[in-house]
Parts: structure tokens; sequence; C-alpha cells
């Protein structure tokens, strides 16, 4: 199953058991009932999901912070810059190696559009926005030789879907290393 596959079915369990909700709450909407033991309920509910937030949910936050890509150690980094226009990417290298970062500087010449790069199996591995006005930094290291693709993400006109560029990843990352 792919990670597409995996977040459609976890998009839509959630779904359905939020309208199951909304379905409860407009059926028992006229029921009367007293208020006290509900009231009681209810706040043993909001101090369970309290306690679980912080003793489960802060610990998962902190530790899914280590990928941030924005605070990646870029000393050495390869410079590629990108800019986007309507309805193309314009890059000043394509090749770039393995397992040295390399820093994406994201502008756009126009509208806003996503920058995205997709692996060999068109997994997304690396994202941020092209703003017009703005240079968007990304760090991100390639651990995969191969030919990556470069997408919008960004709904940006007739011919979004045919801005696609590519950025290829050896272990020597071409002429100049
Ligand atoms: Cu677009």
């Amino acid at each position: 199953m792919t990670v597409q596959t995996v977040s459609l079915l976890l998009s839509a369990a959630a779904i359905l058991i939020l309208a199951a909700v909304f379905l409860r709450v407009r059926v028992l909407a006229h029921a009367v009932e007293d208020y006290a033991p509900v009231q009681g309920r209810a706040y043993r509910i909001r101090a369970i999901a309290f306690w679980l937030m912080l003793l489960v949910g802060l610990p998962i936050s902190i530790w899914l912070l280590r990928d941030m890509p924005y605070e990646a150690d870029a000393t050495e980094a390869q410079i590629v810059n990108a800019t986007a226009a309507q309805w193309y990417w314009e890059l000043d290298r394509e090749d770039v190696s393995l397992n040295r970062p390399v820093e994406f500087h994201v502008a756009s010449m126009d509208v806003n559009h996503g920058f995205g790069i997709y692996d060999a199996a068109g997994r997304l591995v690396a994202q941020t926005q092209a703003m017009p006005g703005y240079v968007n930094r990304l760090v991100h290291k390639f651990d995969a030789p191969g030919t990556y693709r470069v997408l919008c993400l960004e709904y940006c006109g007739l011919a979004h879907h045919g801005m696609m560029a590519e950025v290829i990843v050896s272990e020597t990352g071409g002429s100049d290393g």
C-alpha cells in the first residue's frame, strides 16, 4: 500500500467518524436528560483528553520536530536556485550529490506555486511554497540516487499540471560536485 493510499483511507475513516458524531448529535438534539451526570462524564472525558495530550501528544510532537527541514545543517550545502513561473520551473542546476545537504532557494515570478520534490516512486520527499517577493529556503539531503521530479503543489492556472523539472542525484553530483 502506498503512502497516498494509507492517507486516503485514514482521511476517509476520519470523515466517516466525524459524520457519525454529527449525526448522533442531530438525532439526540431534542432528548431531555438530567444535566448533572452528563456534566460529570464530560469533565472526566476532558481530564483524560488533557492528560493524553500532555503525556502522549506533546512527546510525539517534539519527536516529529526532528525532521523539520528548516533547521537542517546547511554548511557546505549545494545551492539550487529554483524560480517558478506560469507554467514552468527554472533551476540553475539540476545535478546534485548524494548525502550532502542541498539548499533550494525557491521564489516565484508571478503567483504562488508549490515546490514539491518527488522520488522515482512518486513519493513527496520535500516541499515548500514558491511565493512572489520572497525567497524560501528549503534544505534537503537526498539519501538515494536517481532522478527526482519537481512538480507544482498549488493550483496556479491552466497549465499547472505541466510544471515539471528534474533534479538528478548521484554520487558525484555532476561536474561541479
Ligand atoms: Cu501550479
